[in-house]
């Protein structure tokens, strides 16, 4: 009986780099907060990973470390279902199902898919145009009430939706319709050193990004090189970007406001607010990076989290599938 009467939550991320301090702020420091109060299943998208070319080896760490990194965060596989997308076959099943459900001109017109086609103008392949599709796949399987994502994946979202009510038109209440769900607190963090564009980890700029496990040291150092201005006054302004978002990453982490540091800092230099940011960031993400050491090593207990939650949703997932393919009239 537990845990019915909370509302669900579905996301999911994809192991392609090293996770920043702008996925820990805008995205997954959340998806932590947010299994008190509803009933979470996130996923590690491994298989949207694939639209563009990974090697190997290096992907298969890729996605251990993803996993192992979820559960330092503080993703409890007890509270929530946490599983590798790849591993329960509802999700390719039913995307093949939804992609006859989605119409050539919506998919065109999706920024992420001209975005990516344009910077991987080699390898524009079928997987990236149909990426929507298994997005949308992800999140219906689950029937959740809110999706956690970025303003970036928005109009994902939306095609998800579409989807859902265009095949729930034809055959009657299969999917439940989802809602965005926009965090309290939704920081968006630039880089640190163009601060007009968002921190990322496929910058080729290393400087500009602090991953979740950066050493303390290379934290610092980043920190004290962002680019600021040269007003020398620590206070949110208009076009202050730089200085805006080290204020906006020294709130996330501590908790307080804009104007608690503008006292706090109040006659001191740049230098010295820089210094305070980056041990702010460094001791939240410390504990962090301990555990992960523990968990990345504990190649049994990852196994055990995959083998657990992948059944765990599988079976969600399946009969959700069989009842979308039934109505469509499969023989299933
Ligand atoms: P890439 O660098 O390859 O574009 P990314 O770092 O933008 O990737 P995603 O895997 O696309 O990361 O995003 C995972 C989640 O983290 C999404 O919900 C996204 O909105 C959020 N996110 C990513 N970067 C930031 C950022 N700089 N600030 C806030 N949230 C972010
Ligand atoms: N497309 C997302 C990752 C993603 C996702 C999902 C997010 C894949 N499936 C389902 C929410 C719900 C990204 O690239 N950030």
């Amino acid at each position: 009986m537990e845990n019915t009467q909370k509302k669900t939550v579905l996301s999911c991320i994809q192991p392609s780099g090293a996770l920043t301090l702008g996925n820990y702020l805008g995205a997954l420091k959340n998806w932590v907060q947010m299994q008190d109060e509803f009933d979470c299943t996130y996923a590690v998208a491994d298989l949207h990973a694939i639209t563009v070319r990974q090697e190997p080896s290096k992907f298969r760490a890729q996605i251990n470390s993803t996993c192992a990194l979820l559960l330092a965060l503080g993703i409890d596989p007890e509270k929530s279902t946490l599983f590798v997308q790849s591993q329960v076959p509802s999700h390719t099943q039913l995307a093949w199902v939804l992609s006859c459900y989605t119409q050539f001109g919506e998919l065109s017109r999706m920024t992420q898919f001209k975005d990516k086609s344009a910077k991987h103008a080699d390898n524009v392949n079928l997987g990236l145009f149909a990426y929507p599709t298994l997005m949308a796949a992800d999140i219906l399987l689950y029937k959740p009430d809110f999706v956690p994502v970025g303003a970036d994946q928005k109009q994902h979202l939306e095609i998800a939706r579409d989807i859902a009510i265009r095949f729930n038109n034809i055959y009657g209440d299969v999917f439940k319709v989802p809602e965005p769900y926009i965090p309290k607190v939704g920081a968006r963090v630039m880089s640190l050193q163009d601060p007009q564009k968002k921190m990322s980890k496929s910058d080729e700029n290393a400087n500009a990004w602090v991953a979740i496990l950066d050493k303390p040291e290379d934290i610092m150092r980043k920190f004290r090189r962002a680019v600021t201005d040269s007003e020398a006054k620590v206070c949110v302004g208009e076009g202050r970007d730089g200085i805006n978002n080290l204020i906006g990453i020294y709130s996330a982490v501590t908790g307080k406001s804009a104007d608690a540091i503008a006292a706090e800092f109040e006659g001191k230099g740049y230098g010295d607010f820089k210094t305070a940011v980056g041990e702010a960031v460094i001791e939240e993400l410390r504990p962090i990076r301990e555990r992960y050491e523990q968990i990345i090593a504990d190649k049994a207990y990852l196994e055990e989290v995959y083998k657990k939650g992948a059944e765990r949703a599988a079976r969600v997932a399946f009969s959700t599938t069989r009842k979308a393919m039934k109505k469509v009239g499969f023989v299933i």
